[in-house]
């Protein structure tokens, strides 16, 4: 069930919509009906049923209950119904004679969805279920210690976030993680489903469904996102290698060994999937140019909603409209206290565009006032492609849309900070500027390997290279491969570590993130130039710059009308994804880690 996350076009038209009956649809089976009429109804009854598939999801994943999921898995039952038709209708037109624009929309249509609809009607119905019950397992997930203390996630994340106690950290660590064994027989089974569901809409498997979102062929893709990889690889192991050393100061040798991966609840994050909360123990030059946002933004009193209008002034500030008021009314902003939610963050386009809303239980730290950034760039990007043909509503690929917010943080400079006084000066200096590079590296540099290999790990499960009594080896074999982290305990296969990552319960492809980290720098770069910035681009902010937000609003308004070269092209002058831009970025840093490693032995 695509919607989840934020609803793209395609994904909302196919995998929503229709409460026509069986009879209706059976009328519409009519071979006569030419691929433009098709495509125009597909659209049409996508969007009625999408009014009910997302209001039963939204109320699902802000009200966990046993009730709420009966309703979320029936709708999604529909949706999926809906969708296998879709598909095996939508065969028949293929290669046949078409204007352009309809022969997109019927190349979007069968394309894989995160979960393809199986032919089978019961087996559908399983599929709706078990994703429901994942997630929502996931959502209401606590770990109680032996004391009968529990705690949810964003408790824990805080201890790994703020604790240098190696016990205290892997307590929280391995708490976790008693979480997700009770779904691994669910993973086991959606595997099969989704597998089918691949099948049935003409893929070998549903890691092919999945790579089929591109533009270009699973093969091809699964060459550009490993050429990526190795563009930006080395510089991920200098990183690797300063950070080993430091924590190995800071834990003991005996503890973190020189030539061993690192232990994962050390880095400052559930998944060690960014490392900035270690920054602390990483900064280069200690004390120079304060960049506390959280105490800040405590200081100054800012609540949940003031952050996120804090985060809608910047998208304003470029040109770009104001959010809806129904946005502020309908959103969740602040965990509830009397319920389970999915607290993981996410964007929603309820309504044909009209209704987006965000979902998040927003606390006031710098990396929360990031992640609103994040959503809020999910939400302009369908308000600017709201008036699209439904199916032509999504990013150019998904990749682009978790971009948005991500380029617009990396216009968050010292300077506009300062601007929104949550610093209070800003320190032009070469030390200042290594301070900054380390905080944002231990960000987007240390992701990228995890962003690669979540995706790995699934493609590998669903081809059956990694069977069902390896999930967990096979985990910690690609966690250790390509981050060069391990877990600090011993662990088995009645364990279920890839299920602690809410994307997997939540089944959300992973391999957009990746690209978006790299293609982020690569948007920060061409909307500076069009800002007429000149300098180093670290330095760039394209706060309040109106050619900067009439670039970026032209591209977000083509949504998927187009390959997503075409809208790549449009902002950058570039046809490809390219590491080129994150590199240079961080050439201040790059130099300084190679000197700091200098006599050490890197790897593991
Ligand atoms: O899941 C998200 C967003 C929602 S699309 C909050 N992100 C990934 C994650 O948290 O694992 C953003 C960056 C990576
Ligand atoms: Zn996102």
């Amino acid at each position: 069930m695509n919607l989840k996350h934020y609803s793209y076009a395609l994904a909302t038209a196919l995998s929503l919509a229709c409460a026509t009956t069986a009879a209706q649809a059976d009328d519409h089976k009519q071979p006569k009906e030419s691929a433009k009429e098709f495509v125009d109804r597909v659209e049409k009854e996508g969007l009625e049923l999408a009014k009910e598939v997302e209001a039963a999801y939204w109320v699902r994943s802000t009200y966990i209950t046993g009730d709420t999921g009966v309703l979320a898995a029936k709708a999604g039952e529909r949706s999926l119904a809906f969708e296998s038709r879709v598909v095996n209708q939508a065969k028949q037109y293929k290669g046949t004679d078409m204007a352009p624009d309809t022969a997109r929309a019927i190349e979007l249509m069968l394309r894989g969805s995160a979960a393809p609809a199986p032919d089978d009607a019961a087996l559908r119905s399983e599929l709706a279920q078990v994703l429901t019950d994942m997630e929502g397992a996931y959502g209401s997930g606590k770990y109680c210690n032996e004391a009968g203390e529990c705690r949810e996630l964003q408790e824990l994340e805080a201890v790994l976030a703020d604790s240098r106690d190696y016990d205290e950290l892997l307590d929280v660590w391995r708490g976790w993680r008693t979480v997700s064994p009770a779904y691994r027989d669910d993973y086991q089974r959606f595997v099969e489903l989704g597998n089918q569901g691949a099948k049935d809409a003409g893929f070998a498997n549903l890691a092919e469904a999945w790579k089929s979102n591109y533009d270009m062929t699973g093969a091809e893709f699964t060459i550009e996102a490993r050429r990526l990889w190795d563009q930006v690889k080395p510089f991920y192991e200098e990183l690797h290698c300063h950070v080993r050393a430091k924590l190995s100061e800071q834990y003991g040798a005996d503890k973190v060994p020189l030539d061993q991966p690192i232990p994962a609840h050390l880095l400052g994050n559930m998944w060690s999937q960014t490392w900035e909360n270690i920054y602390p123990i990483m900064e280069p030059h200690a004390g120079v140019a304060s960049l506390d946002v959280t105490a800040a933004l405590k200081e100054q009193g800012y609540d949940e909603l003031k952050m996120v209008q804090t985060a809608e002034g910047f998208f304003t500030s470029l040109g770009l409209p104001e959010l809806p008021e129904s946005f502020y009314k309908n959103s969740l902003i602040k965990k509830p206290r009397d319920r389970n939610v999915v607290c993981h963050a996410s964007a929603w386009d309820l309504d044909n565009g009209n209704d987006p809303r965000i979902k998040q239980c927003v606390e006031v730290t710098e990396e929360q006032f990031g992640t609103l950034h994040h959503e809020l760039g999910h939400i302009y990007y369908y308000l600017m492609y709201k008036d699209l043909p439904p199916i032509f509503k999504g990013g150019a690929h998904d990749g682009f849309h978790e971009a948005i917010g991500d380029t617009i943080q990396l216009s968050m400079t010292p300077s506009y900070l300062q601007a929104k006084g949550l610093i209070d000066e800003v320190e032009e200096s070469p030390e200042a500027t290594l301070n900054k590079q380390m905080k944002l590296a231990l960000e987007k540099i240390a992701f990228l390997p995890f962003g690669k290999m979540i995706d790995e790990w699934r493609w590998k499960v669903f081809s059956g290279e990694i069977s069902v009594d390896d999930y967990n080896q096979g985990w910690w074999d690609l966690r250790t491969e390509y981050q060069g982290v391990a877990a600090p305990v011993e662990r088995s296969e009645a364990d279920f570590d890839a299920g602690a990552k809410y994307h997997i319960p939540g089944n959300t492809p992973y391999t957009r993130y990746f690209l978006s980290f790299i293609m982020q720098f690569q948007f920060h770069k061409a909307l500076c130039e069009k800002a007429g910035h000149t300098g180093p681009l670290h330095e760039c902010s394209i706060y309040q710059n109106k050619d900067a937000g009439k670039a970026l609003g032209e591209m977000l308004a083509m949504g998927q009308s187009k390959p997503w070269p075409d809208a790549m092209e449009a902002l950058t002058g570039q046809r490809k994804m390219d590491a080129s831009a994150i590199i240079d970025y961080f050439a201040p840093l790059n130099a300084y880690l190679k000197e700091q490693n200098q006599g050490r032995q890197c790897g593991w």
